[in-house]
């Protein structure tokens, strides 16, 4: 069964003026419509076929192009979900108990997370991962790579990611990266964060 692209959850304009409409039109509908194509074309007919992709990145790691666009598929889908239009200033509970015991604060772990965003250098992802037992961790991925790859990043579930690949921001933002991060914590889904946890430590 051949992955889809879904449709996003929001209108393209919904998370204006923090990221913009074309950016997000051309970011859904061009790069994430492309990896998915691709994915499908480099698994027809193998034994990755009929997998969930969680298993297909995982077993295709060492397979181009399985790896960059089973990654490109897999991360934007969490992307796209980790969004909302007028998200909250910072997560509650149970999450945010385990930011504070692994940073210190909110604002400390924000720091940390802006740090990998900013220097993870050319293309690339930061991630906010969740290890059993309820740990978490900040860290950064090249290109479409994904910390449940085996060897990558943190080696937990990534429960939080931000794309600093150019085509995430640069229409609007040029190469004003650090503008794109920290516009980013405006938009942050914290309630789809805080599931994605609970699923996983
Ligand atoms: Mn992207």
């Amino acid at each position: 069964m051949a992955f889809t692209l879904e449709p996003l959850p929001y209108a393209y304009n919904a998370l204006e003026p923090h990221i913009d409409a074309r950016t997000m039109e051309i970011h859904h509908g061009k790069h994430h419509a492309a990896y998915t194509t691709n994915l499908n074309n480099a698994i027809a007919g193998t034994d990755l076929e009929n997998l969930s992709i969680e298993e297909v990145m995982i077993k295709g790691f060492d397979r181009m192009p399985v790896r960059n666009n089973g990654g490109g598929f897999y991360n934007h889908n969490l992307f796209w979900d980790i969004l909302t239009p007028g998200g909250a200033k910072a997560p509650s509970g149970e999450l945010a108990a385990a930011i504070d015991a692994a940073y210190g604060s909110f604002d400390a772990f924000k720091e940390e997370f802006t740090k990998a965003a900013t220097t993870r250098f050319g293309s690339g992802w930061a991630w906010l991962c969740a290890h059993k037992g309820g740990k978490v961790e900040v860290c950064s991925s090249a290109n479409q790579d994904n910390p449940l790859m085996p060897g990558i990043g943190c080696g937990g579930a990534p429960i939080l990611g931000i794309d600093v690949w150019e085509h995430a921001y640069y229409l609007h933002y040029q190469n004003r990266r650090p503008d794109y991060i920290g516009a980013f914590f405006n938009v942050i889904n914290w309630d789809k964060v805080a599931a994605r946890y609970a699923a996983a430590k």
